[in-house]
């Protein structure tokens, strides 16, 4: 109570100085009247959503999808990215200070994980995380109601999370203020992010992720929504010269800081970690935070190319956090003087591309050695998510495949497990488990590699498994009555 009273003199000490009150507003948007009801307009980068013109507060349905999907991360280089709404970053959601959302997370059932949602401008336990939990091929809705205005990042809080968030699992919602952003020309939806492969930057073909490396902090790439080179050339940012520029900067991390900056120009006005209630001016780089959003402005004055750098320069110019703003018109050259040319950037940023070829398929196995290093494959991209990296699963939601009793007594079980899927009660090495392990649509080579690798490991019976087995024993997916 003293606290509260406390806070509340504070909110009245900072709506004297400043004529805004934070506690005052939540509590008025808390009771704003909700008149109406209609779905978000959600745009994938680099597009924003239109301005809210609308006087009131309503309820807003958002439907977003998550899918696993695969696509390009650099030249070459293709990556299984998790997504919400099929690209990375994931949809643009804009709502106004005041509305009633009514959250629908729609888990695509071609998934093979569970997936949820965080997003930074709720408020009540996680963000929504517990609220929306949801198993491939369900749906979850939940609702809350936008109590502060600003740019907030949201994110899957799945279990590891950091893995979810590093394959590409986060986005941005604008609670846009009451009175709204002032009008400008263009308006444009960056999110950075660090991804961490674990073949070399530029090495060819479909990377797994490494855990390792993301626990290390060591990224091979770092990018603007979602690969290296994903706003340049034909895809780069557009603006005339005169036009005002709005960017909505957002950080997925799951680890990188951003130092952004772009190049040629100074932020006229920046909106510092998506806070709309303060605005500071003449910025060259403003700091994001993982996690975290900056919205900034500026006016176009000279023609030409203007590079979109983190100023941290190797992750720019090695790693791939370069993207470029193209604006055209006559040149200026009382304010710049000098020839201006579009590529002046682009050779150091192609460098990074040339690496040596690694082919990343599964060719049929000779030996059980082979199998094996193939099936390590399948494990790290497949199934470490879940019983982790070392096989010793996760207390209570993923059981052990490490010295498990339960694989470790039939392999024809493990078959119809890893093919048909698993779900009710399950005992291994004397815990119980309640969870669905999902059905695996991989080939039967894959499953026989996956196998030979996990019974080959951590104690295991060093069984070998043999593509002809799976052929023999698989099950539909669903249809495992084995247990
Ligand atoms: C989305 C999380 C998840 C992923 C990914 C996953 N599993 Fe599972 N797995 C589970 C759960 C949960 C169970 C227990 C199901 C139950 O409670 O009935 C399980 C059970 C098992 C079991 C039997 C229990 C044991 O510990 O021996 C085996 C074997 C197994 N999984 C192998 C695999 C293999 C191989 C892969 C990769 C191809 C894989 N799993 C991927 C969640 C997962
Ligand atoms: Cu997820």
């Amino acid at each position: 109570m003293k606290t509260f009273k406390a806070l509340l003199t504070l909110g009245l000490l900072l709506t004297a100085n400043t004529g805004y009150c934070d506690i005052g507003s939540q509590d008025k948007n808390v009771r704003e009247k909700i008149i109406g009801q209609e779905t978000a307009v959600l745009t994938d980068a680099p597009a924003v959503p239109p301005p809210i013109t609308r006087k009131h507060a309503t309820k807003v349905i958002v439907n977003l999808e998550v899918k696993e999907v695969e696509g390009r991360l650099a030249d070459g280089v293709q990556y299984t990215f998790w997504t919400f709404g099929g690209k990375v970053p994931g949809k643009f959601i804009r709502i106004r200070e005041g509305d009633q959302v009514e959250f629908h997370l729609n888990n695509h059932p071609d998934n093979k994980m569970p997936h949820n949602i965080d997003l930074h401008a709720v408020i009540g336990p996680g963000g929504g995380a517990a609220a929306s939990l949801t198993a491939p091929g369900h749906s979850s809705h939940f609702s809350f109601k936008a109590l502060n205005p600003g740019l907030y990042v949201y994110h899957c809080a799945t279990a590891p999370v950091a893995m979810h968030v590093a394959n590409g699992m986060y986005g941005l919602i604008l609670v846009e203020p009451k009175e709204g952003l002032p009008k400008v020309d263009h308006e444009y939806y960056v999110m950075q992010g660090d991804f961490y492969t674990q073949g070399k930057n530029g090495e060819q073909g479909l990377q797994p992720f490494s855990m390792v490396k993301a626990i290390d902090e060591k990224p091979e790439y770092v990018v603007f929504n979602g690969a290296a080179g994903s706003l340049v050339a034909d895809n780069a940012l557009q603006a005339k010269k005169g036009e005002t520029i709005r960017l909505f900067v957002g950080d997925g991390g799951p680890n990188l800081t951003s130092s952004f900056h772009v190049i040629g120009e100074i932020f006229d006005n920046v909106y510092p970690e998506g806070n709309t209630n303060t605005v500071t001016h003449n910025v060259q780089t403003t700091f994001i935070p993982a996690g975290g959003a900056a919205i900034v402005e500026f006016k176009t004055h000279v023609p030409g190319t203007y590079i979109l750098v983190d100023h941290s320069l190797t992750r720019a110019f090695n790693k791939g956090a370069l993207a470029q703003l193209k604006v055209s018109g006559d040149e200026e050259k009382l304010i710049y003087s000098g020839k201006i040319t579009d590529d002046v950037y682009l050779p150091e940023g192609t460098g990074m591309r040339n690496a040596e070829q690694t082919k990343v398929a599964q060719p049929s196995a000779a030996t059980k050695q082979e199998r094996i290093k193939l099936g390590e494959v399948v494990y790290n991209t497949n199934c470490a998510a879940c019983h982790q990296l070392t096989g010793l699963g996760v207390p209570q939601a993923f059981p052990p495949l490490a010295k498990s009793d339960f694989l470790n007594a039939d392999k024809v079980r493990a078959i119809k497990t890893v093919t048909g899927g698993l779900q009710g009660n399950l005992t291994v090495n004397g815990e119980t488990f309640n969870g669905v392990m999902p059905a695996w649509s991989l080939s039967d080579e894959e499953i026989a590699n996956v196998l030979t690798y996990v019974y080959s490991n951590w104690g295991n019976s060093q069984q070998e498994v043999t593509p002809d087995e799976v052929r023999r024993h698989r099950v539909t997916p669903g249809k495992n009555g084995s247990e």
